[in-house]
């Protein structure tokens, strides 16, 4: 029996947000000791393990640059694209059609007319180029029912509105239904800040074993940013299955 998906916060130690926009990140570093195994650039390790005793790390390194994107014309471009009855706005209907927009609607309408405009859309995504986190955690867990689903692949695509400078993040579940999600940049895992599709895939013998709504017609959204509570602390999905 199929399940309705859900995205429920859990501990992870993964999942800390990082900071790089201001001078915090070297706060974040020294909070985020047990985390840098998880980095696999060395120099940022090291200069993580020389900022925690002291000051004299000097070749400190650069954080993961944000996406370059303009929220105007992704305002512009979501109603393009969902605004189905062209009166503008963005309903909860036609915002099926977006899974990454659908979950944030709330956070979008500003004005609480159930209804998303261009404006209020470039001002969500204009929060994602102004906040402090460039990154937040990609800790998933997956689960089939109650049990952890192995061998997964899962995949989170950003929304299309959002531009080309924004690539997927990509991870596959353990044998706990755990995945870490990494994008182009491989030395800062995680998600940026956006709104995305979610895939959820396993082959077997050359066919998909997770019903489409998880993959080909995803109706999975998730919406990464720092100000959504418990952002921080691992992304979960439940599914149904075949
Ligand atoms: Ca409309
Ligand atoms: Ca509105």
């Amino acid at each position: 029996m199929d399940t309705a998906p859900e995205t429920t916060a859990r501990p992870s130690l993964s999942s800390r947000n990082w900071n790089f926009g201001t001078s915090n990140w070297i706060s974040e570093l020294c909070k985020s000791a047990f985390e840098v195994q998880t980095l696999k650039n060395g120099l940022f390790c090291g200069c993580a393990i020389l900022a925690l005793a002291g000051p004299g790390c000097s070749q400190l390194p650069t954080g993961p640059s944000r996406p370059s994107f303009d929220p105007d014309t992704s305002g512009t471009q979501a109603i393009e694209q969902y605004d189905a009855d062209g009166d503008g706005k963005i309903d909860l209907t036609e915002a099926e059609q977006s899974p990454g927009l659908l979950v944030a609607f709330s956070r979008i309408d500003q004005d609480g007319d159930s209804a998303l405009n261009a404006s209020e859309i470039a001002d969500r995504v204009r929060y994602y180029k102004t906040a402090n986190t460039t990154i937040v955690g990609g800790g998933v867990t997956v689960f089939a029912g109650n049990r952890p689903l192995a061998g997964a692949t899962v995949t989170f695509e950003p929304e299309e509105f959002l531009g080309e400078a924004f690539t997927p993040s990509s991870g596959e579940t353990d044998g706990g239904g755990n995945a870490y999600l990494a994008g182009s940049d491989a030395d800062f895992p995680g998600l940026y800040l956006g709104m995305y599709r979610v895939r959820i895939s396993r082959m077997a013998d050359g066919q998909e074993t997770i019903p489409a709504q998880y993959n080909s017609e995803t109706t999975l959204g998730y919406e990464a940013a720092d100000d959504i509570p418990n952002v921080a602390t691992g992304i979960q999905f439940r599914i149904g299955t075949k």
